[in-house]
């Protein structure tokens, strides 16, 4: 397929049928590709590694919101091209930084973040290569993480005399713990895929050249299951990790009982009893 990268954030349709829609939804430094259920979002500045400037962390605003109302978008898989995931934020841009801009740069990084993690459809990062500072903090805001054999990861921001600024402080310790979160942070230490694995930071680890197919294997496996209500589990999980256990459980009985109005219910338990796979609509 024609990737479009005119940088015009402008939607090209480019395979449409009954059975089949492939799109792309491409920007200078983000691009999109819609495909059978699935969005593919790549971080698009090989020649530094994917750092994140502030024009990357609008064009991936952009394209979040995009997929996340597109109803042709049932998952997200988000990746970077070339050799790295995301190498951290853009050093050479922050480096002439004022405190108030690094402020807006945390603001607009931190827009990022919640956007993948309020939107109602699975997110998952394919980290194909280094995953440092704002990369691992990108992954951190997906849903779960798998890897390349060959990504790194890591919270390296001491040694530059900040710390990390994409919610690192506060999402590697609800993932990893909070005693590993501090030693990464304070040793700055780089991990492999394995040790990541090890650690509970990444779910599963593949060789580089079957990572992709891999990650769409498993994003189909999870697109023939009720997207409803996974949608509505990733809520629960992400907004009650802040309630106290009471809250959180109430929040969650009456979203379990709100889903018995669902079609999906209806379809997911009468296939069961009638011993056939459901066909879920996704409502
Ligand atoms: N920013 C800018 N440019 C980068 C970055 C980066 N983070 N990482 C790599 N590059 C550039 C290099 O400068 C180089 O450019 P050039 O070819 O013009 O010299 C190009 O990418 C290729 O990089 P290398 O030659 O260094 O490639 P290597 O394979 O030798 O090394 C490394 C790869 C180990 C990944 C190395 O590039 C590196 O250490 N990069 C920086 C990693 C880092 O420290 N990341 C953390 C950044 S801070 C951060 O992410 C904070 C997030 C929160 C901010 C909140 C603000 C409010």
């Amino acid at each position: 397929m024609d990737i479009d990268n005119s940088g015009e954030g402008k939607i090209n349709l480019v395979r449409a049928g009954k059975e089949r829609r492939d799109k792309t939804m491409t920007r200078e430094t983000v691009l999109s590709e819609v495909s059978d259920g699935i969005a593919t979002i790549t971080i698009n500045r090989p020649e530094v590694l994917n750092a994140l400037n502030m024009q990357l962390l609008g064009d991936l605003l952009g394209v979040i919101g995009e997929v996340s109302t597109d109803a042709d978008v049932k998952i997200v898989v988000i990746t970077g091209a070339g050799k790295a995931f995301v190498a951290g934020a853009d050093i050479a841009q922050m480096k002439e930084f004022t405190t108030r801009q690094a402020l807006a740069f945390g603001d607009f990084g931190h827009s990022v973040l919640l956007g993948l993690e309020t939107m109602d459809k699975p997110v998952i990062a394919a980290v194909n290569g280094y995953a440092l500072g704002g990369g691992t903090e990108i992954a951190l805001g997906c849903d779960f993480i798998y890897a390349s054999s060959k990504a790194k990861f890591g919270q390296p921001e001491v040694g530059l005399g900040i710390i990390p600024g994409f919610g690192g402080t506060q999402r590697l310790a609800r993932t990893v713990g909070m005693n590993k979160a501090r030693e990464l942070i304070y040793t700055g230490d780089i991990i492999d895929a394995a040790e990541a694995k090890r650690i509970g930071l990444v779910g599963d680890v593949f060789a580089p050249e079957e990572l992709m197919d891999k990650v769409r294997e498993k994003a189909q496996a999870i697109m023939t299951k009720g997207l409803f209500a996974i949608g509505t589990a990733k809520r629960l999980i992400n907004k009650g990790v802040d309630l106290s256990l009471d809250a959180a459980l109430e929040f969650e009985k009456q979203a379990f009982s709100a889903l018995f109005g669902s079609e999906d219910q209806k379809i997911g338990m009468t296939a069961f009893v009638e011993k056939k796979a459901p066909q879920f609509r996704n409502r």
